[in-house]
């Protein structure tokens, strides 16, 4: 009886590959079936196919992104964040200008490809129209220093910002919905607007700048609420893709909620990889640090986030200290796993004309 389930499933799998390979795009049921495999072998052919995948779109080339969290301040209380506003914790800092931006030139220096800004919601940045002007500041000064693409992760933000950004040059915004079931979601980002978050990534394409939308597993979510999700990224037309699993944190609602097995991240990184396997995918070291770091690449993650400079009070955000002071998140640290696996850091450049690229193309259809 077994057997037959298995080899039917075998026969199910096996058929989606192939539409897949031939360029033929997916169905909800089809990343259902994905999405729920349980049995190793059948897992493992997921992934070999999107490891095939990536190196037919970027041959065996990663990119590095450096991670500034240049401030931990927040107005949210988001249920399973450890900056939410009423925490007490030690690592509430804002960066100055200064400081960021010399943060930034030293990550530039270990060889990453983009600078990704992220901070709380912080009203110093948020508050106003000089909180604005600051932020596109800071965005322009790094981008001039340090030659690099700059992603920032500023939480939600309103035309003007965007307009200011825009201006200052600003190439990617990220900003995860972390699902696309308004009950759940609800659920974890207290008190915030649904339809605000997910717009505020639409008006960042509108104005010219590449997005990013991300998962989180492990937070009640079901198969068919990734499902639904990939949907909605394919609608967004995003750029870079990611799922990053739940870390409970101290002080927190959802302290004692448990982290996930990685199989659920691992299998939802590969069926993004079968759905968009030309974007971005991020493999994060800000779940378990450079341990994590092989089976993400292996089940066919393309960038490497969460680089960040040891031994200056920065902070990660799921693990916010977990590989940092010891220096294993650096560019130094993950060439060796590269290596071992027959992959590559990409030239800077390589990274640019992708960007570029994609930008160029957005601004084309903007102007159809
Ligand atoms: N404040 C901005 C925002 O919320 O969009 C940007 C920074 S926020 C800390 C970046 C992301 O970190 C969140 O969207 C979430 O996906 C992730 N994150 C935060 N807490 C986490 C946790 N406990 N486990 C896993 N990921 C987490
Ligand atoms: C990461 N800690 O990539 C970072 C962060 C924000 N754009 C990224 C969640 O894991
Ligand atoms: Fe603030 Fe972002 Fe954390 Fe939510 S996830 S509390 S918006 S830093």
């Amino acid at each position: 009886m077994l057997i037959t389930v298995l080899s039917s499933d075998n026969a199910e799998l096996e058929r989606i590959l192939d539409k897949v390979k031939s360029g033929k795009s997916m169905c909800r049921k089809d990343n259902l079936f994905l999405l729920e495999l349980d049995n190793e072998k059948h897992i493992e052919k997921l992934f070999e196919t999107a490891r095939e995948l990536r190196s037919q779109y970027f041959g065996n080339k990663i990119f590095l992104y450096g991670f500034v969290y240049f401030s931990t301040w927040c107005r949210n209380n988001c249920a399973f964040c450890y900056f939410r506003r009423t925490n007490k914790i030690k690592q509430r800092y804002r960066k100055s200008h200064e400081e960021t931006v010399a943060i930034a030139c030293e990550l530039a220096k270990s060889g990453i490809h983009l600078v990704d800004l992220t901070m709380g919601e912080d009203p110093y940045y948020h508050h106003d129209e000089n909180g604005a002007v600051r932020l596109a500041s800071l965005v322009k000064e790094v981008k001039e220093k340090t030659g690099l693409p700059v992603m920032i992760s500023p939480g939600v933000a309103n035309h003007n910002m965007f307009s200011k950004l825009a201006e200052a040059g600003t190439d990617w915004f990220a900003c995860y919905q972390e699902t696309h079931n308004r009950n759940l979601f609800a659920r974890l980002r207290l008190n915030q607007s649904y339809d605000q978050r997910l717009n505020s990534k639409r008006i960042a394409r509108e104005m010219g700048l590449l997005i990013e939308e991300g998962l989180m597993t492990g937070i009640g979510e079901t198969a068919l609420d990734i499902a639904i999700s990939l949907e909605n990224m394919d609608e967004l037309r995003a750029h870079q893709v990611r799922v990053m699993s739940f870390i409970p944190q101290e002080g927190t609602n959802m302290a004692s909620w448990p982290s996930p097995p990685r199989s659920r991240e691992l299998i939802t990184i590969a069926v993004l990889r079968l759905n968009f396997p030309d974007r971005l995918i991020p493999g994060s070291l800000d779940v378990d640090g450079l341990a994590g770091l092989k089976d993400r690449l292996l089940a066919g993650a393309n960038v490497i986030t969460s680089l960040i400079p040891p031994s200056i009070g920065l902070a990660g955000v799921a693990q916010n200290e977990m590989d940092i002071d010891e220096g294993l998140r650096s560019v130094r640290e993950v060439m060796p796993v590269l290596a071992e696996m027959s992959l590559q850091a990409a030239e800077p450049e390589e990274y640019r004309c992708w960007v570029e690229r994609e930008k160029e193309m957005l601004n084309y259809k903007q102007k159809q």
